[in-house]
């Protein structure tokens, strides 16, 4: 498992309807224009229907070192970042005990559409705060991406492939995975809500306004309008939204995050291709971190708030239920970032007592179909003794916690990013006769880039049924977008992070459901 060390950074991100001001500006253009909006997409299909692959095979780590703006150019230029557009992959169906899986029924049904949207980790990649030296090919791959500057275009162009696809297959929400920002800063968090929401103007650009590529809308410091997803969407809280890297607690370091000074490795995108530094940096007040409590209020000030209650954000933990409108499905969000340090999953006792235990109850009373979603996969909970945090006297580890939701015959299923992996698990829970599906998510941060789509069905034979299939974002008139593409995919080719792409049957998949 891959530790997710990373630090991110700033710039100034505006509402919709407002004027550029502020530090950080559209990237020396001139100081005042406001970005175009890009051309709508027109396509965006499905990986049942066409699908990315990558043409290089993966190498061992050590003719090329990523963090270097000479050898990145060298990868680019010699199809380390290139793929091909292939045949789409198709839908395989797995049932709980392996039989055959009976066909859908005459009067099958969609009972909802929505997206997964898992570990986007964007970075102020200019911040003091960062460690990029600390990156290595295995131990430690997340502490530098060198798509990382990238990441806000990346996740704008998700966003927009979502709205396409909307206009096909309508959406009824999309729900985060945790990891949205990299490093629990005030910036961070900002851009992630105006990319998600809708910006006239953002700029993912902190200290000083670079303009790394002379004039705008063509480098991933300039400003750029933030088309905003056209359905509701819903947060989760994962280790890298409350944490420092999403180890440590932030706010006794706040100073480093304000610091006029990086020992640590950061990006200097006042120089060509934004080298790796240590040294100077220009400080920015809009780095300070953010508390648990501060990152939610931030978040349920926002648009519809995103799912987040009012005792959520007073506790600073991410706890609620969120009904998707019009549909039996009620989501309830459980918050597994450790806010006592580590990158591993904590939920403590209490919080399954007077909040997932009732929650559960009350779903299956109402006659709600249940997913639960939160940052970590059951795998991954924890005592919070691991590196970074303080072991808890009352956290529940994994059987415990699978045992309570295999009783619930209304739930659908575990949805969890964190690993950055494709991942399907059919949870055969200890001390119950009940099973569940756990699925997981790759990031949008990493290789493959990928997002959910996900139906759920009542198929009218016995079964309800999970249908995912795996999206790529698309970069149609999106240059910067295909830039940081690119250099994601050379991430993986030079073997600088794995393949996180998981099995045919955990990317497109049908997982039935026996009917309650
Ligand atoms: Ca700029
Ligand atoms: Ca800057
Ligand atoms: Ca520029």
């Amino acid at each position: 498992m891959r530790a997710r060390f990373l630090f991110a950074l700033s710039s100034l991100v505006l509402a919709c309807g407002d004027d550029v001001s502020g530090s950080g500006g559209d990237g020396g253009a001139g100081g005042t224009a406001a970005p175009e909006p890009l051309p709508p997409l027109t396509r965006a299909p499905l990986t049942t229907d066409e699908r990315l692959v990558v043409t290089r095979a993966p190498e061992m780590a050590g003719t090329y070192d990523p963090r270097l703006p000479e050898d990145m150019d060298a990868m680019l230029a010699s199809g380390y970042g290139d793929y091909t557009l292939a045949a789409g992959e198709a839908v395989v169906t797995r049932t709980q005990d392996g039989t055959a899986a009976p066909p859908p029924g005459p009067n099958a049904t969609r009972l909802a559409r929505f997206v997964h949207f898992a570990d986007i980790q964007l970075a102020d990649d200019e911040s003091p705060a960062r460690i990029v030296n600390a990156d290595s090919p295995d131990a430690t791959s997340g502490a530098f991406r060198p798509q990382e500057g990238h990441e806000c275009r990346i996740m704008n162009a998700a966003v927009r492939t979502i709205n396409k696809v909307h206009e096909t297959f309508p959406i009824d929400a999309v729900v985060l995975g945790g990891d949205n920002a990299d490093n629990a800063q005030t910036n961070e968090v900002d851009w992630v809500l105006a990319i998600l929401s809708g910006a006239a103007s953002v700029s993912c650009d902190s200290g000083d306004d670079d303009d790394p590529k002379p004039g705008p809308a063509n480098d991933p410091k300039d400003a750029f309008y933030a088309d905003g997803l056209k359905m509701p969407w819903v947060w989760v809280t994962g280790n890298h939204d409350v944490l420092q890297q999403g180890n440590f607690m932030p706010l006794p370091k706040e100073a480093d995050y304000l610091a006029s000074y990086c020992g640590t490795g950061t990006r200097d995108w006042s120089e060509p291709g934004g080298p790796t530094i240590i040294g100077d940096v220009v400080p920015d007040p809009q780095r300070k971190p953010l508390s648990g409590q501060e990152v939610l209020e931030k978040v349920r000030a926002d648009g519809d708030g995103h799912g987040v209650t009012a005792e959520a954000a007073a506790a600073g933990r991410a706890f609620y239920a969120y009904d998707v409108p019009g549909t039996p499905i009620r989501f309830l969000v459980v918050d597994t970032a450790a806010p006592t340090g580590s990158a591993e999953g904590l939920i403590h006792q209490s919080e399954i007592d007077t909040f997932l235990q009732p929650a559960l109850d009350a779903a299956e009373a109402e006659g709600k179909y249940v997913i639960v979603t939160s940052h970590h996969a059951s795998s991954k909970l924890t005592d919070g003794g691991e590196f970074g945090g303080t072991a808890q006297p009352d956290a529940v580890l994994p059987d415990p916690f699978r045992d309570l939701l295999a009783g619930y015959p209304n739930l659908l299923m575990h949805l969890a990013g964190h690993t950055h992996v494709h991942r399907v698990t059919l949870v055969d829970a200890p001390s119950s006769t009940g099973q569940y599906w756990e699925v997981e998510t790759s990031a949008l941060a990493d290789y493959p880039n990928q997002l959910r789509l996900i139906e759920i069905w009542d198929l009218d034979n016995g079964f309800l049924s999970i249908r995912s299939v795996v999206l790529d974002y698309q970069t149609e008139n999106d240059p910067v977008a295909e830039d940081g593409r690119r250099r994601a995919i050379s991430d993986f080719t030079s073997g600088w992070t794995g393949d996180a792409a998981g099995a045919a049957d955990e990317r497109n998949v049908e997982l039935y459901v026996p009917k309650p």
